[in-house]
């Protein structure tokens, strides 16, 4: 009888305990994805400053290394000839979105040159991977 009474008190206390740690648990969860969720949101913002949306950088030269254009975002003046090395041991292309500019598949150590005559922004990328992406702002 008394051994019954203590079982069943040690039951509650395990099941308090054990709904303590639950609620515990929980809180913790709840408290780390708030976080979690947040962190995503500053490295992407942090990600995109470095890449196309950085200041543009006034060159001709874009180099294509580790998969991607380097600089990314560059300003020209209008009639400029802009020159992408591939030094990736990948192939790339370069290939403007509006169809205005399309290099050949590009081996390593292949250049492509295209002279830029109308003032405009012009988005390319790579056909083969579309993750590569840069912009050529051409100004008057
Ligand atoms: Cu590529």
């Amino acid at each position: 009888m008394q051994s019954k009474k203590r079982q069943g008190s040690a039951l509650l206390i395990a099941v308090a305990i054990i709904a303590v740690l639950l609620l515990a648990v929980g809180l913790f969860y709840v408290l780390n994805r708030k976080k979690t969720a947040t962190a995503p949101n500053s490295t992407s913002t942090a990600t995109t400053t470095t890449s196309s949306t950085g200041s543009p950088v006034t060159t001709n030269a874009v180099t294509i290394k580790d998969m991607a254009f380097t600089p990314d975002n560059i300003t020209i003046k209008a009639g400029a000839t802009v020159t992408w090395t591939n030094e990736d041991s990948q192939v790339h292309t370069v290939t403007a979105n509006d169809g205005s500019f399309a290099s050949d598949s590009l081996a390593k150590g292949k250049s492509y040159s295209h002279t830029f005559n109308t003032p405009g922004t012009y988005k390319y990328r790579c056909v083969i991977h579309p993750s590569m992406t840069g912009i050529v702002t051409v100004t008057q």
